[in-house]
């Protein structure tokens, strides 16, 4: 049997050009990550590489198929998992991660590459990793972003799920010192959930506001540039006390670049988890799943829409699988 192979940027058009070439019956017999050739290789780019046959080819007028049964099954799991990453990658995933969750969703579950909910299970199993699983609060957590990403909104929805669920709310605290409006959104939000406030101005009167708070705090912080003296201050301080755990808000809806430009702004904080919003606006994670997983840092919370309690869900490999396929997205749209 002759093979051919196509390495290409995406996968989609590695199934293109086979079919292009070998007819739309064509064979897919593998799916595989490789590096990409010439420098851009060396620089670390990937590229995909499908296996095709023509398949059936007539052998001089006999009916006979080349393709012995090892071939055909192996051939199917290859045109399954090739068909499942072109779908991931249409949907937004990293080429490279679209060919690894499918080969392994196809691997797990072979003839059933269609199936909605099988899909959705292989892929929470994949993504559980990226999902944090933090049992209890830290003493400190603290809520860094850019402007406008969702911290404050994220905190009130975090306070009050915990004192809707009948617990002790968490106390509140506001570094956004700067700007009246922000303080005062958090302070109304204490305020209805009987929670202790402070607005804190320095590094200083924050770290006054932890030692005298028994409660675990959430710990807004200003919507201004990471870069100003007074963030930078507070970071540092908080970076190096124990038992502050550190989230990155971004919103989806700020896409891959989005994301890479919060972990280098933000880098000096420190963050160890990320909370992702306006999944409702951006309707998928799965642009930004390959640079959650390159950087390694879990996701702790998604949110999910403007109103709080409700818009906001403990990160897990489901929650996120459900954001992959679309269908937290329809339920969000139907909820709404
Ligand atoms: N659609 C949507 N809007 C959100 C979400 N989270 C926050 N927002 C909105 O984004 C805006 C900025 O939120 P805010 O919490 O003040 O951002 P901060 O500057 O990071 O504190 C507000 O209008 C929020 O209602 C979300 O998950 N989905
Ligand atoms: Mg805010």
């Amino acid at each position: 049997m002759d093979f051919k192979r196509y390495r290409t940027e995406t996968v989609q058009d590695a199934l293109r050009q086979a079919r292009g070439d070998l007819g739309r019956d064509a064979m897919i017999l593998g799916i595989r990550n490789v590096r990409a050739a010439g420098m851009r290789g060396l620089f670390g780019a990937r590229a995909v590489e499908v296996t095709a046959s023509a398949g059936r080819t007539p052998v001089s007028g006999s009916r006979q198929s080349v393709a012995s049964p090892a071939i055909s099954a192996s051939a199917r799991q290859g045109r399954e998992a090739a068909e499942l990453a072109a779908r991931l990658e249409a949907g937004g995933v990293d080429m490279a991660l679209a060919v690894e969750l499918a080969r392994r969703h196809i691997a797990s579950a072979p003839g059933r590459g269609r199936s909605m909910e099988a899909l959705a299970k292989s892929l929470a199993e994949a993504l559980a990793p990226l999902a944090a699983t933090d049992e209890n609060y830290a003493l400190v957590e603290m809520f860094v972003g850019p402007p406008g990403a969702g911290k404050t909104t994220t905190i009130a929805k975090i306070a009050a799920q915990e004192r809707a669920r009948g617990g002790q709310a968490p106390a509140l605290v506001s570094a956004d010192g700067f700007r009246v409006g922000a303080v005062e959104q958090l302070r109304l939000y204490a305020d209805i959930l009987g929670t202790p406030f402070t607005a804190a101005r320095t590094p200083a009167e924050v770290a006054q506001a932890v030692s005298a708070q028994s409660r675990p705090i959430l710990l807004d912080t200003a919507g201004r540039s990471p870069s100003d003296q007074a963030s930078r201050e507070l970071f540092h301080t908080m970076a190096r006390r124990r038992g502050v755990r550190t989230h990155l808000v971004v919103a989806a809806s700020s896409g891959r670049e989005g994301l890479r430009l919060a972990f280098e702004h933000f880098a000096e904080a420190r963050p160890t988890r990320v909370v992702i919003t306006k999944l409702d606006e951006a309707g998928s994670i799965a642009p930004l799943l390959a640079l959650l997983k390159e950087r390694g840092l879990p996701v702790s919370y998604l949110g999910t829409g403007q109103r709080v309690p409700e818009h906001l869900d403990v990160a897990s490999g489901a929650a996120l699988a459900g954001w992959v396929t679309g269908e937290s997205a329809v339920a969000t749209e139907l909820a709404a």
